[in-house]
């Protein structure tokens, strides 16, 4: 027997017909891959990781180079909606962040664009205003001071999302993850922390909810202090739910920070003293 064909089911009917998961075989992309599967009635994932075999006929899996132009043009082709979350995650070389950050972005929209492709989700970063003090409060229309080439990367994504939509249309949520993990990892974190289900939840009002045009918002859960204010957001109606608060005492355990550590002054932590690496 042939495999069914997915898009010809009677499945009660997804709202995408063909959703694009990027970085697919990362730590986010593992968790969407199970949980944005019924979103969709065709999930494709990619990665330049290996990806394993479909998890059953309604997944396609496509193992593609971001930084190879033609390579993502076949990848978006048939899809409606990109959840993007692949590249280069922490801060690196420039030259690997120019490969798949900076070339990759630009691929995915200008394939985006020529394949008609509608509403992108991309996986920006607090790296984008990582050098703004843990004292400040920020809003999505602060300048940004990004942190590093990574959070450059993606200050550039984000600008490349403004120009699709002023230009051709393309609507886009650009989320400035804090730290998506099962857990905060250290005391910085209490603060930027986004549990898995708030970031679920987070990407379905960012694939669903009409008009957001190019919008910003900053991804961490109702944690007790959260640096970032979503006002500018509220059109898509996500109100976070989880806490870093019932990590607390575990997280407090470690060794307190020294008040010149920058995990304990800049929003970017660490980030904002690694590199260059040429030197
Ligand atoms: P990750 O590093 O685990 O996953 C990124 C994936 O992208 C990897 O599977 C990697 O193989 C793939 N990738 C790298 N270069 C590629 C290329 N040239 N072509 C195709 N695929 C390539 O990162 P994670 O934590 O899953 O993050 C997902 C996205 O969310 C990333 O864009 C990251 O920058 C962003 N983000 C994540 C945060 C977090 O706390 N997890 C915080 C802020 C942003
Ligand atoms: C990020 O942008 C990284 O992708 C992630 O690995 C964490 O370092 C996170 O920021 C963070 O700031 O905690």
């Amino acid at each position: 027997m042939p495999d069914p064909d997915p898009l010809s089911s009677d499945a009660p009917s997804p709202r995408l017909r063909r959703l694009l998961l990027t970085g697919a075989a990362g730590g986010l992309g593992q968790v969407l891959r199970e949980r944005l599967a019924p979103l969709a009635q065709v999930l494709r994932v990619s990665d330049i990781a290996a990806l394993g075999a479909p998890h059953g006929p309604h997944e396609e899996v496509r193992p593609c180079d971001l930084a190879d132009k033609q390579a993502v043009d076949a990848l978006v082709a048939g899809c409606d909606a990109i959840v993007h979350l692949g590249g280069v995650s922490v801060e690196r070389p420039f030259e690997e962040i120019l490969e798949a950050n900076i070339k990759g972005v630009y691929h995915v929209y200008e394939a985006a664009r020529r394949h008609g492709v509608r509403r992108v989700v991309f996986a920006s970063s607090n790296h984008v205003i990582g050098f703004y003090r843990q004292t400040e409060r920020l809003d999505a229309g602060v300048p940004r001071r990004p942190d590093g080439y990574y959070g450059l990367s993606k200050s550039f994504g984000e600008d490349v999302a403004q120009f699709y939509f002023d230009r051709y249309g393309i609507e886009t949520v650009s989320i400035r993850i804090g730290s998506s993990f099962p857990e905060p990892l250290n005391r910085r974190m209490m603060n930027t922390w986004l549990s898995y289900d708030d970031l679920l939840r987070l990407v379905e009002k960012a694939l669903f909810t009409p008009g957001v045009g190019h919008t910003v918002v900053y991804g961490a859960s109702a944690n007790r202090t959260v640096w970032w204010d979503n006002h500018a957001a509220a059109r898509l109606g996500w109100v976070p739910r989880d806490s870093s608060e019932v990590f607390r005492a575990k997280v407090e355990a470690q060794p307190p920070l020294a008040p010149d550590d920058p995990n304990a002054l800049y929003q970017g932590g660490a980030f904002t003293t690694q590199g260059p690496f040429e030197d």
